[in-house]
């Protein structure tokens, strides 16, 4: 995807310059007065990361209308509200490394790497003030979302509910809602109409589904020299994503010979 849209002769030099003028404005975003802040929110934005968030919030915009000024703030919102989101998860995961690093709360302590993130948050729900009612209304409620997947997840399926079900509820909260927003700052602020918008939040749920489970097959068979992060944290701490409820479904199921396979593969992880 990203290699598409590098090629286009218009596109690939308007994202790249803008891609660049929105880590100008995340570098300006997390500085702090305080000395140990100024550091540790700088640790995982220095880090390295994808990008994914702002880079769909500037192709919405650009497909709406224009990458504007307000859209390349909205931009840094979602990648801001992202990274304060990773700065919890690491705690709330107990992960060692992530983006090739050791985590903030390896490093400082659970207590800063929480501060951290709520100052980064804090800086986020700043910035989108200044965009608008609209925008901060999706900010509230994205934020809300992302706060209730974590949350689901950590208290798992509800009475009768199936863990398929169940996983595809948490992700939608953890990971599509922060997604659909990037799409719906972008379209709004860029100029589109207002189903447009409305439909980023169906297409945020889709690109979030896809990226979620890569993530969850990643954190099972990706090395940590390319993901930047240990393999089977999920594991360790007890967290059954997608790939492991589908054995888990097999191993229970009427196939005999995929009931077979499964049980062996979680022998291994079991
Ligand atoms: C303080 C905003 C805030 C939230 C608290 C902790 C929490 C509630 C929510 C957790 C949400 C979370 C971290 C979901 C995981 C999403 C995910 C797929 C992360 C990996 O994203 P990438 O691959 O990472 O875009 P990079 O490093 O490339 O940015």
């Amino acid at each position: 995807g990203f290699e598409l849209i590098a090629q286009d002769p218009h596109l690939g030099p308007l994202m790249l310059r803008s891609l660049e003028r929105v880590e100008q404005r995340l570098a300006e975003a997390v500085q702090a007065t305080d000395q140990l802040a100024n550091i540790t929110a700088r640790h995982l934005l220095d880090a390295g990361g994808k990008r994914v968030r702002p880079l769909l919030t500037l192709l919405a915009a650009e497909v709406a209308g224009h990458v504007t000024d307000e859209v390349i703030e909205a931009a840094v919102v979602v990648e801001l509200t992202h990274l304060a989101s990773l700065y919890h998860d690491d705690v709330m995961d107990s992960a060692p490394m992530r983006r090739g690093v050791e985590t903030a709360h390896t490093v400082w302590g659970n207590t800063v790497a929480i501060l951290t993130g709520d100052m980064i948050f804090a800086r986020a729900s700043a910035m989108v003030s200044a965009l608008g009612q609209e925008p901060l209304m999706i900010q509230a409620t994205t934020f809300e979302r992302l706060v209730i997947g974590q949350l689901q997840e950590t208290t798992g399926p509800a009475d009768g509910e199936d863990p398929v079900d169940h996983y595809l509820r948490v992700l939608s909260g953890k990971t599509g809602s922060l997604i659909a927003a990037s799409g719906q700052y972008g379209a709004l602020l860029g100029g589109a109409p207002r189903d447009v918008v409305d439909l980023m939040v169906v297409y945020g749920e889709k690109v979030g589904l896809a990226f979620q489970l890569a993530d969850d097959i990643i954190d099972l068979t990706g090395h940590p020299d390319v993901s930047g992060k240990t393999r089977g944290t999920d594991l360790r701490e007890g967290v059954d994503t997608l790939p492991v409820l589908l054995l888990r479904r097999d191993a229970a199921g009427t196939d005999p010979a995929a009931a077979a396979s499964a049980q062996e593969v979680l022998r291994l992880i079991d």
